[in-house]
């Protein structure tokens, strides 16, 4: 079977399954929504988005995420209520999961709940939900659920729901400038300025008010980033050490992936960072004409065509190594003559 079938099936399975979570979402019930590990701007503004929806029609949303929320997410409503657990019993609620590709992905360890909801946006999804809604063509799932509210939930979407899906498609666009930046991401975009978001105040809260300890950071980071012997390859790695020195934690590292892969010449860029003694998070990052997810999935992980990303135990320099062969095996102009 071709890819074409497979895309179609995906978008049908979007269109039905949102009927099904409005459904979900008007029986005033009690509704747990949890994102995926390190959750982005994406999956933290869509999570406000719902938030708001869920009060306003009289349901009661319990939020979850495994990490501490970025400092500049926390202005986005909802974001003092989210419980930072790695562990919950849902005491049989419904489950909506925010770009989980399995439940797993959610880095918390999730028992006892019903109907489960599936809404991502990777192609790597398993649709082991009870509702899939999967498109691996949208920008985020913040342009999805734009979507949404204009097809169920029209008047629900207050000048604070438009912030908040703002700045989901904003931050997964890298500010409107990588190539997911397509038409409907564009059109869902609008239609939120047109129902009051407010782009200039958000970004601002998103991009501006960074602590002096991640800029600081940040210059260490810069100036230890690599360029492999091919040029086409940048790496930039955090380790442990680092994050005491600076007094920063994970979270301040949101977008330093963008950096390595910004150097002239360079075709993919690896971010390491070290979570724990020895074991990395990785992120892939092309510009597009490179791929990075083959070597993801590789190394067991998964992602998209120019954004991937999996964690591995290891030295860092042997493990940058590896990665380098395997995103030349993925990138080289033999191999690529071969698919
Ligand atoms: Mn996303």
């Amino acid at each position: 079977m071709g890819s074409h079938p497979v895309i179609n099936n995906r978008i049908a399975d979007m269109e039905n399954g949102f009927g099904m979570l409005a459904k979900t979402l008007r029986k005033q019930g009690e509704l747990v929504i949890a994102g995926h590990r390190n959750a982005d701007g994406d999956c933290l503004g869509t999570m406000s988005a719902f938030y708001n929806l869920i009060l306003s029609l009289g349901g009661k949303p319990t939020l979850l995420t495994s990490d501490p929320i970025p400092e500049n997410y926390l202005f986005l409503p909802g974001m003092g209520q989210v419980q930072v657990c790695d562990a919950y019993d849902c005491g049989g609620c419904a489950l909506l999961l925010l770009e989980c590709g399995t439940v797993e992905r959610s880095g918390i360890s999730l028992s006892n709940y019903g109907e489960t909801t599936n809404l991502d946006h990777h192609p790597d999804n398993t649709f082991y939900g009870s509702i899939n809604i999967v498109n691996s063509d949208a920008s985020s799932i913040g342009e999805m659920v734009t979507g949404f509210f204009k097809s169920f939930f029209s008047s629900e979407i207050t000048p604070e729901v438009s912030d908040a899906l703002y700045v989901a498609i904003h931050t997964d666009t890298g500010g409107f400038s990588y190539s997911n930046t397509s038409a409907n991401a564009l059109s869902a975009t609008e239609y939120l300025v047109v129902k009051g978001a407010d782009a200039g105040k958000v970004c601002a809260k998103v991009y501006q008010e960074n602590r002096l300890e991640r800029i600081r950071l940040m210059g260490h980071f810069l100036s230890g980033i690599q360029v492999d012997n091919t040029g086409k390859i940048g790496t930039g790695i955090i380790r442990l050490e680092e994050l005491v020195r600076y007094h920063c934690s994970p979270a301040d590292t949101d977008n330093f992936s963008a950096y390595p892969r910004g150097i002239r010449g360079v075709k993919a860029s690896i971010f390491m960072m070290e979570i724990s003694p020895a074991v990395f998070k990785v992120s892939l990052r092309s510009k597009g004409e490179w791929s990075v997810n083959l070597t993801a999935m590789k190394m067991g992980g998964g992602g998209h065509r120019a954004a991937a990303g999996f964690v591995i135990e290891g030295r860092a320099e042997e493990l940058v190594s590896e990665i380098i062969q395997n995103l030349k095996e993925e990138n080289e102009e033999s191999n690529l003559s071969h698919r």
